[in-house]
């Protein structure tokens, strides 16, 4: 029997201020959804956030929270694991947060293995100042930034982090419900830098440059755009570049910063 997942929301802040269609709600859903069935005591839980549209998630929690700036929060959130290893921490950043100017941070909480659950709603844009293009951007894509289609190359966070050195990383996107709370709790219950990309629509700006109609309809995009990784992998590079692949990329089991801290420490006394 799971805890009611409402007692995690900050209930008299709402209505929520993200645009109708945006897919930040539902991925803030699964996240609380997935705590209550891992039954996590709010007062040992923490949601870091970014800044952006998919960083006002924590203005919505009714348990412990702190919003970094921009890129910064897996910096400050190491230094909080640390301090208070107790804590189940949640991260929320945005694409362009964490892709673009966090890139450095997100490369080493995964190499440190800091025990965090990163989940980055990527939507394909920086959507709170206007729909720019991050480097998550699928190429051709149209941006404010990009009005002809864009000429840089995208990239691939998923396995960046796990060449970084991830315990877990996994993409999924809002139309997949179930399957992310699924990787949610798999990433949560893995002690370890765990990364959960959710592609998530935008129908504001990203949608609107790319004229994918309403949400719905794209969200039957995501949907369309989206095969699970074995397919992916059999794909031509062409194909490959018309998809996303979605499941889990990397499952490992080593240990977390602060035990490794812990067991070094303990060693020097030991030896002095
Ligand atoms: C250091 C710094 N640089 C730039 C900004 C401006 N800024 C605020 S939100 C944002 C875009 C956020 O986009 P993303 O992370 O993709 O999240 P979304 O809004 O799409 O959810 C930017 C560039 C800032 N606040 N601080
Ligand atoms: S601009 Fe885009 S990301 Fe921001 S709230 Fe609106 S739909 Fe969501």
């Amino acid at each position: 029997m799971s805890i009611d997942y409402s007692l995690y929301l900050a209930k008299e802040r709402l209505p929520h201020l993200w645009c109708p269609g945006c897919g930040h709600g539902i991925i803030l859903k699964n996240m609380l959804i997935s705590m209550a069935e891992m039954e996590v005591p709010r007062e040992k839980a923490l949601l870091a956030c970014g800044i952006g549209c998919s960083g006002r998630a924590g203005d919505y929690v009714n348990i412990h929270r702190f919003q970094g700036t921009h890129g910064r929060t897996l910096a400050y959130v190491t230094g909080i694991k640390m301090a208070h290893p107790e804590l189940k921490t949640f991260c929320i950043m945005g694409d362009g947060d964490c892709s673009a100017i966090g890139i450095g941070h997100l490369i080493h909480a995964a190499r440190r293995n800091v025990d965090v659950t990163a989940i980055v709603p990527n939507n394909l844009n920086y959507g709170m100042t206007g729909g720019q293009f991050p480097p998550l951007t699928p190429g051709e894509s149209l941006t404010s930034t990009s009005r002809s289609g864009k000429a840089e190359p995208d990239m691939d966070l998923c396995r960046l982090a796990a060449e970084a050195g991830a315990n877990y990383v996994a993409r999924t996107t809002v139309y997949h419900v179930v399957e992310m709370k699924k990787r949610f709790i798999e990433a949560t219950s893995n002690k370890g830098f765990s990364l959960v990309e959710v592609i998530t629509p935008c129908p504001t700006y990203y949608g609107r440059y790319n004229q994918l109609g309403n949400a719905h309809e794209m969200i039957e995009w995501i949907k369309n755009k989206t095969v699970p990784l074995h397919k992916y992998e059999e794909m031509s590079v062409k194909n490959q570049e018309q998809h996303f692949w979605r499941g889990k990329l990397v499952e490992k089991h080593k240990p977390d910063l602060y035990t490794r801290y812990w067991q070094h420490e303990r060693g020097m006394d030991h030896r002095a």
